[in-house]
């Protein structure tokens, strides 16, 4: 068995896998010992063991079509670089890297183009994810520092979770925070987003506030503590800096209550409950997420909540303080290695002649970047402008990903060189890549990560690498030295890459950086292979690590006083465009993991939403026309994609939310990257990834329908089509506009069934347009497709449960033809619990028949909820739905 952590999400949950006793494959659990988890895991992290196979995997490093040697390969790459950088300087080249990788590859990545190439043209996708966070902390602390540990959470009074969905995007986290609640019922959730997420069905209050308004809000908030005397005048005096400045601006902008109340369009009453209640509260915890980092008032949104807590001296104090949740797996390693391109390295600044001097001195190295390179939006304009002629991407999919996504690929396909890293063989952006290098994946990989409350642990390797895949460091390591840069990047492991960055974290660090982990130096191969998770700083041997910061008051700018920084409110940049009257909002849904290169082979994950979808009002969904489940087109300047229409009652007036996990590579049109707007933060340079006007359409079709086959199906001739993994078939949504005369020869040609055994059962009613195919080998279902105009396909969860069975009974047969199942139990219907494989009807009707109440006695009879816990809050819809009536 070995101890590791999750590749997902920034809680950095401890993972213990164990080979299973047949050899085939791994059991995942979680790490009871782990101090993020104490042994639970959400779907996403339950599932890992379904996305191990070599299916799809990137195995072989690759020149264009063929495949190479790593020799050559490399060689290839280094004399690229080279040869681009002698002819047009080092400005010229880039890396795009990720909070996927592990401290180790983020650390040689970041020192090869910082000390050596001699560019700051490294950035990182962190940039679409918290730098705002990161230019809010230093702001405001002078150093990017996330003040609290997770115990704080539990020990907090009042949560208030902004912009964050933490119920589907930190669950296990979420489940701290509710379980804690359950302790103390007194312990109140405020949830401010404009939609009414699942993370809502916990909050004592849910403030849907319009979009991109969050700064009116929290200097409303401001004033108000000020107004009612709740401030903490001596930590004010002795701790903090401008707090009349920041006072003043909050009072001339969001003084009055009814005044933000219209800005933020809530009612009035409900923001006075929210602010009495935090005004109350000494134990209070800030987490925000995307909706405060991804915007392009991000920044602001950033301090203007660290200014609640700093007036208040709400911070460095048990279960209080602002808290950025990160997103990835590495977020925050990859802030101390100083990945982003307006930093560093060991949160040491670019462009201070002391902080270059220390690392250039500390690294031995040619040169040294002395000015911040491209952040991400802009480092894709430079390569579309052909200033940028190669890029080197890693572990990110910036065809997807990055706002004005068909400009990003328009950039890759006119650069001149394209590297990309991955463990996956088929993402978006491999195929405008030059070079392909297989990189290691989870499970095989070897390092460190941080999560988010600074804890870092090790992920261990628990395979032997597949095919030819090497480690990211390694990699990166290998070009260098081919660029001739062999004395800086001769590392034979991972530990000895960690210590370089562990001492680099001490040079010349007398107390003037937080980011410290001296105590980690000097570690043999052993000691550091069982590093226990620990959280930074640890400056000295032995240290057991720091659960708080600044708690003794004392912050990182030099006179060591906190600064309050004015926030004059303003909304995002394009709020109104009246050809374009709706908000495109984006984000995540719970079992999938961005644009779905691991997650998308689990057939666990992709039962609870199979497809891509656009949520709306039910009143703005009436004014397109179209019907919930017809497909529509979302429009803006930027680009178009194409979904089914769903009222999921969540949404306000005037906004629509696509997801962003669909890449051309599950869907026919539904990359939302290309409909965003390439807007940024002018602080941050964090795109405004939740704000874009936009239109939507109805998308006219002739018919809707759906395929589920055992065999993976070729380019399908239709209009429109989206592909899932299910678990023993692939599952197609299609639709189509022309109208086929000849659907069994189309059947038939689709699925190309030579076998002796084939069985076919065929049901057409033409006038209707209904079509209807099953194929059976050895009565044994095989494939099946059913077409029909209107909204009235049978359910994919009973078909699904026949590919299950052995043989398929006269009942079963009968059904099939008919569309309906003959047994309606047989239909559990949508699966709403992933663990255990619960469906929407299974749990409506039990809740129905054995009139339930909670989801604790939905577990009881279903197990429903019970294992990851990360469907209790659709459980708690459910319930309340019921009794509605
Ligand atoms: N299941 C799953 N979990 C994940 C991930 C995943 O892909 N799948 N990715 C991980 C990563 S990298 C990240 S960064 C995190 C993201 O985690 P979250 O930030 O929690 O997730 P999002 O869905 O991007 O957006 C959060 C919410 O911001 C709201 N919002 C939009 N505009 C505004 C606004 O103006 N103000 C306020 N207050 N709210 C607004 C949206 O409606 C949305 O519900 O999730 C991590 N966890
Ligand atoms: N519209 C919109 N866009 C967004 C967001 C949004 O909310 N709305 N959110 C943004 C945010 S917060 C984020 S974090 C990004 C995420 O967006 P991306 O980073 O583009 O998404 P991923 O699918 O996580 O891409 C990771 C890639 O790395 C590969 N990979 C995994 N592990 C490794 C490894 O160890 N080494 C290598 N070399 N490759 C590996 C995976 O196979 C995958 O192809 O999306 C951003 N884009
Ligand atoms: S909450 Fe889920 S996705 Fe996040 S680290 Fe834990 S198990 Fe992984
Ligand atoms: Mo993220």
């Amino acid at each position: 068995m070995i101890r590791t952590t999750c590749p997902y999400c920034g809680v950095g949950c401890g993972v213990l896998a164990k080979p299973r006793e047949n050899g085939a494959g791994f059991e995942i659990s979680g790490d009871p010992h782990h101090p993020a988890n104490r042994g639970r895991l959400c779907s996403k992290g339950s599932a890992l063991g379904e996305t191990l196979d070599l299916d799809g995997r990137l195995l072989y490093p690759r020149i264009g079509e063929s495949r190479v040697t790593w020799d050559q390969a490399l060689d290839h790459v280094a004399s690229g670089f080279r040869r681009i950088i002698d002819q047009h300087g080092a400005d010229s080249v880039a890396l795009y890297v990720s909070g996927q990788l592990l401290t180790e590859d983020y650390y040689v990545a970041n020192k090869l183009m910082k000390g050596f190439i001699g560019t700051a043209n490294i950035d990182t996708n962190s940039r679409l994810c918290m730098s705002s966070a990161v230019a809010g902390h230093k702001r405001a602390f002078g150093e990017d520092l996330v003040p609290i540990c997770y115990d704080d959470l539990e020990l907090a009074d009042l949560v208030v979770l902004v912009g964050s969905n933490t119920a589907w995007c930190h669950p296990i986290l979420f489940q701290r925070i509710t379980a804690a609640k359950q302790r103390r019922p007194e312990m109140k959730i405020v949830v401010i987003d404009p939609r009414r997420t699942a993370t809502c069905e916990f909050a004592d209050l849910h403030l849907p506030i319009r979009a991109g308004t969050d700064v009116w809000l929290f200097n409303g908030l401001l004033a108000y503590l000020h107004q009612h005397g709740i401030v903490d005048t001596q930590f004010v005096e002795q701790h903090t800096v401008d707090a009349s400045r920041a006072l003043l601006v909050a009072e001339n902008t969001a003084g009055d209550l009814r005044a933000v109340a219209k800005a933020c369009r809530i009612d009035e009453r409900q923001l006075a409950e929210f602010y009495g209640l935090f005004a109350r509260t000494a134990k209070t915890i800030t987490a925000f997420s995307q909706g405060v980092n991804q915007s392009s008032v991000g920044t602001d949104k950033v301090n203007a909540i660290i200014n609640c807590h700093l007036l208040t001296g709400r911070i460095g104090k048990e279960g209080a303080g602002p808290f950025s949740v990160t997103g990835q797996p590495n977020a925050m390693g990859g802030r101390e290695v100083g990945g982003l391109a307006n930093m560093l390295a060991a949160h040491m600044e670019l462009g201070n002649a002391h902080h270059q001097r220390i690392v250039q001195d500390f690294w031995h190295s040619p040169t040294i970047a002395d000015k911040p390179g491209l952040k991400a939006v802009d480092l894709f304009e430079a390569i579309h402008e052909g200033k940028v002629k190669a890029v080197w991407i890693m572990a990110t999919n910036p065809l997807v990903s990055l706002p004005d996504a068909d400009r990003v690929k328009q950039a890759l396909q006119r650069c001149e060189l394209v590297v990309v890293s991955d463990c996956v063989e088929k993402t978006d952006t491999n195929a405008c890549a030059h070079v392909l290098l297989p990189a290691a994946g989870w499970g095989e990989k070897d390092g460190t990560v941080t999560n988010s409350d600074r804890h870092i642990s090790r992920q261990r390797a628990f395979m032997p690498l597949s095919g030819e895949a090497r480690p990211d460091w390694w990699i990166i390591s290998e070009v260098a030295r081919r660029m001739g840069f062999a004395q800086g990047f001769d590392f034979s492991s991972p530990h000895e890459v960690f210590d370089e960055h562990a001492r680099l974290s001490a040079a010349g660090n007398d107390d003037s950086r937080a980011f410290h982990i001296g105590g980690l130096t000097g570690l043999d191969r052993a000691a550091y292979d069982e590093i226990s998770p620990v959280q930074w700083p640890l400056p000295t041997k032995g240290h057991a690590g720091t659960a708080r910061l600044m708690e003794d008051g004392r912050f990182f700018h030099p006179d060591r006083k906190a600064r309050m920084v004015p926030t004059t409110p303003r909304m995002p940049v394009n709020s109104t465009d009246q050809e374009f009257p709706l908000v495109l909002n984006t984000g995540r849904i719970r079992d999938q993991w961005h644009t779905m290169t691991r997650t998308g082979k689990s057939p666990r994950l992709s039962t609870h939403i199979a497809e891509p979808y656009v949520d709306m009002h039910a009143q703005d969904a009436l004014l397109t026309g179209a019907k919930e489940g017809e497909l529509v087109r979302v429009s803006t300047r930027w680009g178009s994609l194409i979904a089914k229409l769903k009222v999921s009652g969540e949404m306000p007036r005037g906004m629509t939310f696509v997801p962003i996990h669909w890449s051309d590579a599950f869907a026919s049109d539904a990359r939302v990257g290309a409909l965003v707007n390439p807007i940024v933060d002018p602080i941050s340079g964090e795109p405004e990834l939740k704000h874009t006007p936009a239109r939507v359409t109805p998308f006219v079709v002739s018919w809707q329908g759906f395929i589920l086959s055992r065999e993976s199906l070729p380019q399908l001739d239709v209009t429109w089509w989206t592909a899932a993994q299910g678990a023993q078939f692939h599952r197609y949504e299609i639709a189509g506009r022309r109208v086929y005369g000849d659907w069994s020869r189309w059947a038939r040609h689709l699925f190309d069934a030579k076998q002796p055994h084939a069985d076919w059962l065929e049901y057409s009613d033409p006038n209707a347009g209904i079509y209807r195919a099953v194929l059976l080998i050895d009565d044994r279902i095989s494939a099946c497709v059913f077409l029909s105009p209107r909204q009235d396909l049978p359910s994919r969860t009973w078909l699904a449960g026949l590919f299950a069975k052995e043989r398929i009974s006269g009942r079963d047969r009968a059904g099939l033809l008919a569309g309906q199942p003959a047994d309606a139990s047989a239909d559990t219907g949508p699966i709403v619990c992933s663990c255990f494989g619960v469906g929407r009807n299974a749990i409506c009707n039990s809740i129905a028949q054995h009139k339930l109440t909670t989801p604790q006695q939905v577990g009881e009879k279903l197990r429903a909820g019970t294992n990851c816990g990360s469907c209790v809050a659709e459980i708690k819809v459910l319930i309340a739905e019921a009794a509605g009536g």
